[in-house]
């Protein structure tokens, strides 16, 4: 709806899975006036459960950009209660992934407008004008996209494999249903379109099963080079191990060394950037070799300073380039 009214003239787009890549995407939002940054959310995470619609990632986003998210966690809300999940189990229901009482109401009003007919892209630039967030929090696409995991335990929707089975199956094979089909949200044509854009950054998600999923959509990887814009990925991996989650576990099972120069590999001939941990830093001429250019920083992020500190590096390198 807004994006319908206005231009859009964005000068940073920032692609995140969830925690990982929300951290880096919280200390844009800190540095870059609010109509400057757009973060694109990865949907393929997105389930039905209870009959309802639940987005993971945007809520991620939603809550860590609104000050609103569960510090300890990364997702779910801060100061959250469980009633309903207790009722639940009492009732002998699915238990296996938490929903807080607060969350709730998120993914209630998020189906019931889905059900109006408004799309996600229109109902996460309303939750996000409702939670004070000033940058706009857009889905990669508004059409069904889904990741869809083939293990050792049989084909898995995503949350199956990475809240149910705690990402211990054995990942043979990665696709995103829906991806030969799905269209680049409006709002993010539009932004790719701006002739203000200088620069797209791929926060330090998974590669695989938070950024591919992104750059799965229809046109979307070509939209970006036609851009014009500086692309830069910050490393997910720091000295041969996965920042957060299970993107070491997954790189050794499809095959690739567990290395920050493999996801710079993985991402060739998108970016022009790569920003590689300090522990790392043997590995930045073989990443110079690949064609792309390299920044050597500390890219852990615990606190706040440190956020900010790496968003601000990440811009004036992208800057430089
Ligand atoms: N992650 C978990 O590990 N366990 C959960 O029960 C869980 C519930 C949940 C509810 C709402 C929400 O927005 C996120 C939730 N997550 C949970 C996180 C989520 O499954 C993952 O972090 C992402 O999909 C991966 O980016």
């Amino acid at each position: 709806m807004e994006a319908a009214k206005t231009e859009i003239q964005v000068k940073y787009i920032a692609l995140s899975g969830g925690v990982g890549g929300a951290k880096l995407a919280l200390g844009l939002e800190k540095i870059i006036q609010s109509e400057d940054l757009m973060v694109i959310g990865n949907v393929g995470d997105d389930f039905q459960h209870f009959g309802l619609h639940i987005s993971p990632d945007l809520d991620t986003l939603l809550y860590t950009l609104s000050g609103k998210s569960n510090p300890e966690q990364g997702w779910g809300l801060a100061n959250e209660t469980w009633e309903f999940m207790s009722a639940m189990r009492e009732l002998g229901g699915d238990s296996w992934f938490q929903l807080g009482d607060r969350d709730l109401a998120t993914h209630v009003e998020r189906t019931r407008r889905l059900q109006i007919g408004q799309s996600l892209s229109e109902i996460t630039i309303y939750f996000r004008q409702n939670f004070g967030i000033g940058a706009a929090i857009v889905p990669a696409t508004d059409d069904y996209l889904r990741t869809i995991v083939e293990t050792d335990m049989g084909v898995l929707s995503f949350q199956e494999y990475f809240v149910r089975e705690r990402c211990i199956p054995s990942i043979q094979n990665l696709y995103f249903q829906g991806s030969e089909s799905a269209q680049i949200t409006t709002e993010l044509t539009k932004a790719l379109e701006s002739k203000e854009l200088e620069t797209i950054i791929f926060c330090p998600s998974n590669p695989l099963l938070s950024i591919d999923p992104i750059l799965s959509v229809q046109g979307l990887k070509k939209a970006f080079v036609d851009s014009g814009a500086k692309i830069v990925a910050v490393t997910p991996i720091v000295g041969g191990t996965a920042i957060k989650g299970p993107a070491a576990k997954n790189l050794r099972e499809l095959g690739y060394t567990v290395s920050a120069s493999t996801v710079a590999k993985h991402y060739q001939g998108l970016i022009h950037g790569f920003v590689l941990d300090q522990k790392d830093h043997k590995e930045a001429k073989k990443i110079e070799k690949l064609g792309i250019s390299v920044l050597v920083a500390d890219t852990i992020m615990n606190d706040l300073e440190t956020k900010v500190k790496l968003a601000e590096k990440t811009l004036r390198y992208a800057n430089s380039i």
